[in-house]
């Protein structure tokens, strides 16, 4: 038995019960075969069963008080997945459906992507199986503050440095910096990222995932010789990362034609554009979580309970929202629409492999959301830099980084395509080039 088949087996066997983690494990372990089987030394050195073990992951209990005087227990979880190439790093999801199995493939994949930026950032990830939806501020307040009493003893600049995900934008980065520095006594700005510009926070950081993954779309446009400005996009999602794509497409000149959210998703033929925009951002912090309301303030037809794959008429889909949003069905509504032949993935791993399966054997582009979206945390990246400089750069600086970054991310994923056989294949390459300098510095550094 080869050896990337053998510790595809052995997760299997030990993590079988966790979907998620098993499936990103097998979509980059499958990939990884060019490298790992054409030289002993990944298997001599056990690469492969470190690296699908996380480092430490911890379970907490999240007692907090509701506002009629409730007690309510949440479980919270940090996974430290890998810190070859730096401390952790990744987001902290706050949703109900958060269990270990997403929070372990959440990590998986930010090991990879967090080596794509080029940055020196380890793979973490964390969360809660927390419902904001609904919720008072003085709740969220109450319960970002007891998620941090537990969490602050393993995180900090040079160990492990959290961010937002789903369901943690700014106003909670806030409460729980503002307990983290409480619990510290001291002020460690590099503990968290995604913090507000007026204590330690990066300009462009709220905006950097979805300005990233428009700039990777220009870097392999001009290998087709498309511009945004002449694009439809139909995007998945309301949220922060939508919101970002939806502001930069319409800067370039484009068009993003829905919207979507649990409850459908919304059609507006004429854009979203102008205040449209800025109504993302209402929908997202009234904490209702749906879309319906676009449609009535704007006039746009809503398709309760559908997502948009392959029923309107788009050059592009993007999804933006969760995990395999993408299903067979929509891959096979997408090939029969067959308007649009390229899919970027901005959301952690939009599509179920099955999905993915199918559209690549038709010839369709996918671009993967580990180089698509890594602008976020590559743009947190350059707030630890800053916060350790105890300095805050100007606008300018931190959008041509970003602009760079997204640019070599490009550029190293095609190369590693073209380097290890399968040109064009951005989904393998992306695998491969991350894998690389985490596998290198692995190497370096004996069996830890
Ligand atoms: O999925 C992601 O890359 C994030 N949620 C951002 C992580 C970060 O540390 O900025």
């Amino acid at each position: 038995m080869s050896y990337v088949d053998r510790i595809i087996q052995q997760v299997e066997e030990k993590d079988g019960d966790e979907p998620e983690f098993l499936q990103c494990v097998k979509e980059v372990l499958n990939s990884l075969r060019p490298v790992v089987e054409s030289d002993e030394k990944y298997e001599k050195a056990g690469i492969l069963e470190r690296l699908v073990e996380p480092e430490k992951s911890v379970v907490f209990r999240v007692p907090w008080v509701d506002d009629q005087g409730r007690v309510r227990v949440n479980r919270g979880y940090r996974i430290q997945f890998s810190s070859s190439i730096g401390p952790y790093k990744g987001g902290l999801r706050f949703q109900p459906n958060v269990n270990s199995s997403v929070i372990k493939f959440l990590g998986f994949e930010q090991i990879f992507k967090n080596s794509l930026t080029g940055m020196p950032i380890g793979g973490g990830k964390g969360g809660a199986d927390f419902d904001p939806k609904g919720k008072s501020e003085a709740e969220i307040m109450r319960f970002c503050q007891s998620y941090m009493t537990e969490l602050f003893r393993y995180i900090g600049p040079d160990t492990d440095c959290p961010a937002g995900d789903m369901g943690v934008g700014a106003r909670e980065i806030g409460y729980m910096y503002g307990q983290y520095k409480r619990i510290c006594g001291s002020y460690k700005a590099g503990a968290l990222s995604g913090k507000g510009l007026s204590y330690g926070g990066s300009i462009g950081r709220m905006e950097a995932t979805g300005y990233g993954a428009v700039y990777f779309t220009q870097e392999y446009f001009k290998t087709i010789g498309r511009q945004i400005k002449d694009t439809v996009f139909a995007v998945s999602g309301f949220g922060n990362v939508a919101w970002g794509v939806v502001k930069k497409i319409d800067e370039l000149g484009g068009k993003v034609v829905t919207l979507s959210g649990p409850d459908g998703y919304i059609y507006d033929p004429d854009g979203v554009t102008g205040e449209k925009i800025d109504y993302m951002l209402e929908m997202r912090t009234s904490n209702k979580d749906c879309v319906k309301d676009y449609a009535k303030k704007f006039h746009a037809e809503f398709y309760p309970g559908e997502k948009p794959w392959g029923k309107v008429k788009a050059d592009v889909y993007m999804p933006c929202a969760t995990q395999n949003e993408i299903h067979e069905e929509d891959a096979k509504r997408i090939l029969e629409e067959g308007h649009s032949r390229i899919l970027i993935e901005v959301a952690n791993m939009p599509t179920t492999q099955e999905a993915m399966d199918l559209l690549m054997e038709k010839g369709v582009t996918v671009l993967p959301s580990k180089a698509v979206n890594a602008g976020g945390v590559a743009v947190s990246s350059l707030e630890m830099v800053q916060n350790a400089e105890h300095l805050s750069w100007k606008k300018e600086e931190v959008d041509e980084r970003l602009h760079d970054i997204m640019k070599d991310i490009f550029c190293n994923i095609d190369k590693a395509a073209k380097k290890y056989g399968c040109p064009g294949n951005y989904v393998a390459g992306a695998n491969l080039a991350g894998f690389e300098k985490v596998a290198d510095a692995m190497l370096c550094q004996g069996i830890c």
